[in-house]
């Protein structure tokens, strides 16, 4: 048997990579085996700033599942897994998205609740399971949080997350105001990134019903700062189209700070479809979306129902 790792979705985000990192520190405890962190691909400024803050080490990045057995977090669905995921090789799965068409030749441990992280998740495990929690992970768990419902903002958050970061403070003891503005100004950091990348770095796929549609996402204090690009990133979105053979692209900017969308769309088809899914109208190859800060609750759900409608 091969070694078992942690590892997230690829394009890997803050929550995704440190709940790899999470897992494998209390693997044991939960599991009763030793478990490696990976990540599906380089990770982003956010997790950088992150890890250095909190003196972790980057876990080494994977292209490839060979022998490896696999304890899955953060997803469960296939287009967004590195290659060589098999229903032998899967561990286990701890996840806080929909169950996506993964299978498992044997029974395993699969935790997918509907909270805004899956560091949350972990968090009820550990709590149930009377696991003693030390400051650096307790810290890692609340920048997971923060991360991922854009410090409790997005309509993801649950009364679980609420709870979670506040008792997980009392452990970390962190001066939450400016944890959360360094936390901020990193995930908006543009440093190190071609602009023709920005599309891609929190990026995914999905299958819906017979069409391929990715959806990349970009969340910052700083709309501006991608904005003065907008001609970039739509050639970037349209050869993005074209390489991966999507029906549809699209990418929204999310304004952290006044909880709004600024949806990009490539083409007339993206056009005709965001229309009428939003019920708002495109000008100069964007649409305004009021209130629309995520991709999970509030872009996937509607274009999936709009694109596996019976005729
Ligand atoms: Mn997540």
């Amino acid at each position: 048997m091969g070694k078992i790792i942690s590892l997230g979705h690829i394009n890997p985000d803050t929550d995704s990579a440190l709940s790899a990192i999470l897992i494998s520190r209390f693997a044991k405890k939960i599991f009763g085996f030793d478990v490696e962190p990976r990540v599906a691909g380089d990770i982003n400024n956010e997790t950088k700033y992150l890890l250095s803050l909190l003196k972790i080490n980057k876990p080494d990045i994977m292209e490839k599942i060979t022998d490896e057995n696999v304890v899955l977090v953060d997803t469960t669905e296939p287009g967004q897994i590195l290659p060589g995921l098999t229903d032998v090789n899967l561990a286990a799965i701890i996840d806080h998205h929909n169950l996506g068409g993964l299978k498992s030749g044997h029974p395993i441990l699969a935790r997918i609740e509907p909270v805004g992280s899956t560091a949350t998740v972990i968090y009820k495990i550990l709590k149930e399971k009377n696991i003693k929690i030390d400051k650096i992970s307790a810290a890692l768990m609340i920048a997971c949080i923060i991360s991922d419902t854009l410090n409790l903002t997005s309509p993801t958050t649950s009364a679980d997350d609420k709870k979670a970061l506040k008792e997980l403070n009392k452990i970390a003891k962190l001066d939450l105001k400016k944890f959360i503005k360094a936390q901020f100004a990193a995930k908006s950091s543009l440093v190190g990134i071609a602009t023709g990348d920005i599309v891609s770095k929190d990026y995914k796929n999905f299958e819906m019903g017979k069409f391929k549609v990715g959806i990349g996402v970009w969340e910052t204090t700083n709309t501006e700062s991608i904005s003065s690009k907008k001609s970039e990133l739509m050639a970037a979105l349209e050869a993005k189209k074209t390489a991966e053979k999507l029906d549809f692209i699209f990418f929204l900017v999310v304004d952290i700070l006044k909880e709004n969308g600024i949806m990009y769309i490539a083409g007339e088809s993206e056009k005709t479809l965001a229309e009428k899914v939003f019920g708002a109208k495109a000008e100069n190859n964007e649409i305004f979306l009021k209130g629309i800060v995520s991709r999970k609750k509030q872009v996937v759900p509607p274009l999936m129902g709009e694109l596996t409608k019976k005729e």
